[in-house]
């Protein structure tokens, strides 16, 4: 594994949901649930265009789709129902959903030197680190609650390398949607997106899953 990997490379920014766990699915059970109660019909297509959004940004694009609007006071109580339905998905979910080759390839990168930080937009990100017992494999955490602006700005991104004292240009971003993709190239950052490469075509190599991960770095460089 990772025999390509270019020296270049010191640092690894993980995404969370639809990178190390498909709490992705649990998102998108919650927004379409809230979504319904609002006659607004939430697809695949839709939610693509809500992975990596945070809580907030992700509701506005939601009731846009059906012109409804309101209040500040109104929308923190749809944001808080959301929150509750993805928690109770999460409370129950177990160590068997990290997805398949996030964990080794996690141990693998520290074994060779790479420092590991989360690059996440949630606010629960810590939460579900903890609910899944692996914690103790990042060095730093970057989370939703740290950032002014959510992805695809570069800002959570600059958060993590900071914490790692690396400069984006080494650094390694592992994705799976296309706001973060834009924020790791923003970055001038190493983009690894992990799903279709209909929609991830802008990263620097796309893999479908993190199974057997190996870097193609000649390909493009960071800036
Ligand atoms: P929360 P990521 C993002 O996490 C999710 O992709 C996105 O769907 C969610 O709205 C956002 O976190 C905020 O999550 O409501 O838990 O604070 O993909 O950046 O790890
Ligand atoms: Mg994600």
């Amino acid at each position: 594994m990772m025999n390509m990997l270019n020296q270049s490379i010191q640092a690894a920014i993980f995404d969370l949901d639809g990178v190390i766990v498909d709490t992705a699915k649990y998102h998108y059970l919650a927004w379409k649930r809230l979504a319904a109660e609002f006659n607004i019909k939430l697809t695949h297509e839709d939610n693509e265009k809500l992975k990596g959004v945070s809580r907030m940004d992700s509701l506005d694009i939601i009731l846009a789709m059906g012109n409804v609007a309101l209040s500040q006071q109104e929308k923190e109580k749809l944001a808080d129902k959301k929150n509750a339905w993805f928690m109770e998905y999460v409370n129950q979910m177990s160590p068997n959903e990290i997805l398949p080759g996030a964990k080794e390839l996690l141990i693998a990168l520290r074994e060779k030197g790479i420092k590991i930080s989360l690059g996440s937009s949630s606010k629960n990100a810590k939460t579900v680190l903890r609910l899944l017992n692996i914690e103790h494999l990042f060095d730093a955490i970057a989370d939703g609650t740290m950032i002014t602006k959510s992805k695809p700005d570069p800002e959570i991104f600059f958060i993590a390398a900071d914490l790692l004292q690396t400069k984006p240009a080494h650094c390694v971003v592992f994705e799976d949607a296309e706001a973060g993709v834009d924020a790791a190239l923003s970055a001038g950052m190493f983009c690894v997106g992990i799903g279709a490469p209909t929609s991830l075509y802008k990263a620097h190599q796309v893999v479908a899953t993190l199974e057997n991960f190996e870097f193609k770095l000649n390909a493009v460089q960071p800036a």
